[in-house]
């Protein structure tokens, strides 16, 4: 693979750009691997990624029914943050955090984080001790996070109506370091660095069935035929329960869309991101200059990539208060994702009933910020056999020993 880099820019001005190089293969499956990742989402190639540069486990194939980055991972609103409670939760999501720090230099593809700092206002005074709670945590956690005025929050962003008519601003958890990146660049960067260790990447490649013997994977049936494998991940967020059923368990999960929109472009106006779960909506400016809003879950369980219609009128609603600027923006597109939700709002890297099949979901409306942290865990899983220190808690036995992470507030998008 030829290194992306100023010199290779300049050599292809020169050249009319004839000579860049596909980012990454298509093959058609082998008969057999070492490790099958099931779905191509940020999660799966994440876990391809460091089994091979953790591990040196490289004859993997991810396999995506559809075409990669597809699902919610090009689907979010990009928001990056490690704010949790919880510590299991803090140690995943900052240890995330800070591998997007140095990610575009590690992938040699400009993921384009952009720490431009994330605030969720306190509206309400359960919302102020709730934050505040939050940011003692993260103190010991060694996450940087602190509780910050109205009117720094005014200072912070102008646009932002702090005398609300429903809620006044009464304070925000300010986290600087958080922010935003180029969800579909961190697809295709995953991607391209997996393809360029020899993995195959396999699109329009539906897992149908999954074989077993003896209590062992042994294989799964794909729509472009039966593929053998040692290790099978099963990274399909949504789709979870669908997979889960093929390998003859259950999980905890439940599929629900969750909705964002973007209006047209605008002059930059807001360099941090807001959200507000009070009144609920979250806005940021890509640097398109689109306002980047997102919504809430659909209150019934579905599978469609769309999104209940009354969601956005409440989100913009909500919005519009928030942001009085904005009442008169046009929105330019709508859509949705399928999120997989279990019950404490964490997520599980864990073993499963069936040996050597291993299971990563239950990101929720929150899992484009752990892309790196979760799939360094679940390499290690899947490379180990066993969960290290940043997968241990999230195990999916955790519902039936009452173990919870209970993370409903730091998930903060209406659920
Ligand atoms: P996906 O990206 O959905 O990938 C799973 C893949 O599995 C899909 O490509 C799918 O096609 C494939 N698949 C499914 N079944 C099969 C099968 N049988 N065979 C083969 N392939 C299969 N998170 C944040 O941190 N910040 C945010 O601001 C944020 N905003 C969001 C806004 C919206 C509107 C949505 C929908 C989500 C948001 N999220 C956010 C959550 C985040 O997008 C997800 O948690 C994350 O992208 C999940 O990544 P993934 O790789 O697990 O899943
Ligand atoms: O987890 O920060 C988040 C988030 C924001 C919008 C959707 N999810």
């Amino acid at each position: 693979m030829k290194r992306y880099s100023v010199f290779a820019i300049a050599r292809e001005a020169m050249r009319y750009h004839m000579g860049w190089e596909r980012a990454w293969a298509s093959p058609e499956p082998k008969p057999a691997y070492d490790a099958i990742i099931v779905g191509a989402g940020g999660h799966g190639l994440a876990t391809a990624y460091y089994l091979g540069k953790n591990f040196g486990i490289t004859n993997v194939a991810i396999l995506e029914k559809g075409w990669l980055g597809g699902g919610n991972t090009g689907r979010n609103t990009t928001i990056i943050r490690s704010n949790y409670l919880q510590d299991p939760s803090a140690a995943i999501y900052e240890k995330s955090r800070s591998l997007y720090e140095t990610l575009s230099q590690d992938l040699n593809y400009n993921v384009m984080f952009s720490p431009r700092g994330v605030m969720m206002l306190a509206q309400t005074h359960h919302e102020v001790r709730g934050y505040l709670r939050t940011q003692h945590a993260n103190a010991l956690q060694g996450v940087a996070t602190e509780f910050i005025t109205p009117q720094r929050v005014k200072e912070l962003c102008p646009i932002l109506n702090i005398d609300g008519p429903r809620y006044p601003v009464l304070g925000a958890l300010w986290q600087a370091r958080g922010g935003t990146g180029r969800h579909d660049a961190v697809a295709w960067g995953y991607a391209r660095a997996c393809s360029a260790m020899g993995m195959h990447i396999i699109q329009n490649c539906e897992v149908k069935g999954v074989r077993s013997e003896n209590g062992q994977v042994t294989g799964v049936d794909t729509t472009k035929g039966f593929i053998s494998t040692k290790k099978l991940g099963m990274v399909v967020a949504g789709h979870s329960g669908q997979l889960a059923e093929m390998a003859g368990f259950r999980l905890p999960i439940e599929a629900v869309a969750l909705q964002a929109l973007v209006s047209e472009p605008i002059k930059p106006c807001m360099d941090v991101v807001v959200m507000a779960n009070t009144v609920h909506g979250y806005m940021s400016q890509s640097d398109k200059g689109e306002m980047v809003i997102g919504g809430g879950t659909d209150g019934f369980n579905n599978y469609t990539q769309r999104g209940s219609f009354h969601h956005i009128e409440e989100t913009l609603r909500a919005l519009v208060e928030t942001f009085p600027i904005i009442s008169r923006l046009k929105m330019l597109r709508q859509w949705g994702g399928i999120v997989d939700m279990t019950g404490d709002r964490s997520p599980l890297i864990s073993k499963t009933p069936l040996g050597n099949c291993f299971i990563n979901c239950g990101w929720g409306t929150g899992g484009f910020k752990a892309i790196p942290g979760s799939g360094w865990a679940m390499a290690e899983l899947m490379a180990k056999g066993e969960p290290g220190p940043l997968a241990e808690a999230f195990n999916m036995w955790r519902f039936k020993d009452g173990q919870f992470i209970d993370e409903s507030v730091a998930a903060g998008v209406a659920h």
